[in-house]
């Protein structure tokens, strides 16, 4: 029997509008995210709307009040500050808008969280820099405060600092969010010249490994010290293939699978289907070496070599799957 596609889906109706609430879009990752996500509406014929705070999270209140008079009937938030969003959001679904969040901490029985997992993220890229340098390093963390993937990567940071009491953090940078890789590179040039023993640097956004491979190299410290990473985008692996390069390994998901799933969420609650409240992505290491070894030098080669880092079996209902054959996806 034909799976019956439910409203406000498959109808000769106005398309659902979904906006995509943006707190942070700097950067590779995050541009790719949006393309997942745009890609997928277009799949599922959702009019996908974008509202941007450009890094600041004093913003991103008003734009989800905003996006919601205009007219969308479901968000996907991400990188807000929960305590400073919660009660905007909670006015909009007091409207009947749906919410999805990515990377914030809405903590709201309606409102699934999408998330890399970022405790297995922080503790996979440790891991590696702790192998790496049998438990001994100097190393300059790179982090910005107030982002909710970033404070649980830093968990695992203090968690592996307290097993490997040879880990040592001689400096920690809060680099600023809206200029990134620029602040991370000047001011992980500063601490490089003021921590001279510096062997490691562990950068929980691939922005500021970005950052830190060009103040490594500023600094003609390669081969003297290695950058560690979250996320993973088409520049990052050009950077990470440079013959020399420090960045030696790097703790991704794909950022298009995020904002595929994200939208699928969005889309599961408008047509009333119940949605799981963690819907958490499954990081995979990436090595230079795998890289190097087996010539990826983008992410659909890195995909097809991790398929894990493809597209999540997350929230795919019967009926999605069909409405996709129907608009001949
Ligand atoms: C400012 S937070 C930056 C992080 O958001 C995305 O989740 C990426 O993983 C990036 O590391």
């Amino acid at each position: 029997t034909p799976c019956p596609i439910p409203r406000p889906f498959g109808g000769a109706g106005p398309r659902p509008r979904v906006a995509l609430v943006r707190g942070v879009s700097e950067g590779s990752f995050l541009e790719r995210y949006r393309r997942g996500a745009e890609e997928m509406a277009d799949d599922l014929g959702i009019e996908l709307v974008t509202w941007d705070a450009r890094g600041d999270p004093g913003a991103l209140p008003d734009l989800v009040r905003a996006a919601a008079r205009g007219g969308a009937q479901a968000l996907v938030v991400d990188h807000g500050q929960g305590e400073r969003l919660r009660s905007a959001v909670e006015e909009v679904l007091a409207q009947g808008v749906r919410v999805v969040a990515f990377d914030t901490a809405i903590d709201h029985p309606e409102v699934p969280e999408v998330e890399q997992d970022d405790f297995l993220i922080g503790h996979v890229i440790c891991t590696r820099l702790a192998q790496d340098t049998a438990g001994r390093a100097a190393v300059i963390h790179v982090t910005a405060d107030g982002f909710a993937p970033l404070a649980r990567r830093e968990r695992a940071w203090e968690a592996h600092r307290w097993r490997h009491p040879g880990l040592r953090e001689v400096a920690r940078i809060e680099a600023n969010a809206a200029n990134a890789a620029a602040d991370a590179e000047a001011r992980v040039g500063q601490a490089l010249r003021a921590h001279p023993e510096t062997t490691a640097i562990l950068a929980l956004w691939d922005e500021f490994a970005e950052g830190a491979v060009r103040a490594v190299e500023r600094a003609g410290l390669r081969g003297k010290v290695r950058v560690y990473s979250v996320d993973v985008a088409d520049r990052d692996i050009r950077r990470m293939r440079e013959p020399g390069s420090p960045w030696v390994a790097t703790a991704a998901t794909d950022a298009r699978a995020i904002g595929r799933l994200a939208v699928r969420a969005a889309a599961a609650l408008l047509a009333g289907a119940p949605v799981e409240r963690h819907l958490l992505l499954e990081p995979r290491l990436v090595t230079r070496e795998l890289l190097v070894e087996q010539g990826i030098t983008g992410m659909e080669a890195l995909v097809q070599a991790l398929p894990s880092l493809g597209e999540s079996r997350l929230v795919w209902p019967a009926w999605m799957e069909a409405l996709l054959i129907s608009r001949g996806r």
